[in-house]
């Protein structure tokens, strides 16, 4: 820029740095892998738990999944599901052949029963928090609806 300095008013500078903001969160933006988009599904079944005749199809879309720390995983609901939904932790602890569950310990979308996430409604967890490895997770309204998914590190 070949202006002197002192005809640039204050507003001008003020909108080039604003400017200059928006392209530091671009390129941030750009470095981020894309957001991981999972599914609840429960096809309208009523609530009823595997055996019994009425049990839905009731799972997580996909089940199974990779991401990379750091990427966002978004638990759409839809709005066309019968029931509101969660998104807990499940971390095991105890003996080798006496071991318990502890959800909700390292994530938990519905703390409190007013969170859960309604028809229509999306939780994020963001990964950057988690460690690379394994995890498991459930749905505590319906506890036999179960996913996992592998957090590998970042530029690996
Ligand atoms: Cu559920």
């Amino acid at each position: 820029m070949h202006l002197p300095t002192r005809l640039l008013p204050a507003i001008t500078l003020t909108a080039i740095s604003a400017a200059l903001m928006v392209g530091v969160t671009a390129a941030r933006a750009q470095d981020q892998p894309p957001a991981f988009h999972v599914l609840f599904v429960d096809n309208g079944a009523s609530s009823r738990p595997p055996g019994n005749a009425q049990h839905g199809s009731y799972t997580f879309a996909p089940t199974h999944f990779a991401v990379v720390q750091g990427q966002q995983i978004v638990f759409d609901n839809p709005a066309t599901a019968r029931w509101p939904h969660s998104v807990e932790s499940l971390v095991w602890t105890g003996q080798s052949n006496v071991k318990s569950i502890t959800p909700g310990a390292l994530f938990d979308s519905s703390p409190t029963p007013d969170l859960v996430i309604n028809q229509g409604d999306s939780w994020t967890l963001d990964t950057s928090m988690l460690e690379p490895g394994q995890y498991a997770f459930y749905c505590y309204i319906h506890p036999w609806m179960v996913g996992s998914f592998s957090l590998q590190a970042a530029g690996s």
